[in-house]
């Protein structure tokens, strides 16, 4: 049975190992529980649009960029949350996307504290967790999506490495055209074929 030390000892040897930058993953995604991942499997959805792989294991590392997921929650271990985001920089990550949920969503902005000045995402993954994820005091800031919108995370994440990197820039604006043309080609069909039979054959 993998135990909470287990993982905290994972998160130093890795940061101890010192690996070169195209070994590590590029971002990190982290939920509070595993009940999130339904609405956080918007971030890994945009990171394998845009080309990135899921590293499942460190020790075989894709080659491009990447990411990695984990569950670490703020309120059932503070421990692993701060070996995470303390070790985040060592171990080669460039930004983390963290969500969570509840009235008081703290793993956000205690991980952009903690990681600080690590860029981090947060994720309110219900509406009620908005104001705790976007109510950041002066100092230590993250980046926000709107409720459950993962995938925009997932996007901001990879404009943060973009800004150093062309061919990542070029991945999301033909993402970005993809979506343009989907409406087009969305909005002739309807045109076409009448709402009637749009409605019937859609469901
Ligand atoms: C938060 O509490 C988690 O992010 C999750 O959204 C919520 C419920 O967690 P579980 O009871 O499913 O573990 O910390």
């Amino acid at each position: 049975m993998t135990t909470v030390a287990d993982l905290v000892d994972l998160f130093e040897s890795e940061a101890a190992r010192d690996r070169p930058a195209e070994e590590t993953p590029d971002v990190g995604v982290i939920m509070g529980s595993d009940s999130d991942l339904d609405v956080m499997a918007g971030a890994h959805d945009a990171l394998t649009d845009l080309g990135f792989t899921e590293v499942t294991d460190y020790d075989d590392a894709p080659s491009g960029y990447s990411f990695e997921s984990w569950v670490v929650s703020a309120h059932r271990t503070p421990d692993l949350m701060y070996a995470y985001a303390e070790t985040a920089v060592d171990r080669g990550l460039d930004v983390v996307i963290a969500g969570a949920g509840g009235k008081s969503a703290d793993l956000p902005n205690m991980t952009a504290s903690l990681a600080y000045p690590l860029p981090v995402v947060g994720v309110p993954v219900q509406e009620k967790s908005v104001d705790s994820v976007i109510g950041m005091p002066t100092g230590a800031p993250l980046t926000a999506v709107d409720a459950g919108k993962s995938y925009n995370a997932g996007l901001s994440a990879a404009q943060f490495l973009a800004t150093d990197d062309p061919e990542l820039a070029d991945r999301l604006r033909d993402l970005h055209a993809d979506r343009r043309d989907g409406v087009a080609e969305v909005s002739s069909d309807l045109h076409t074929r009448g709402t009637e039979r749009f409605r019937a054959d859609r469901d």
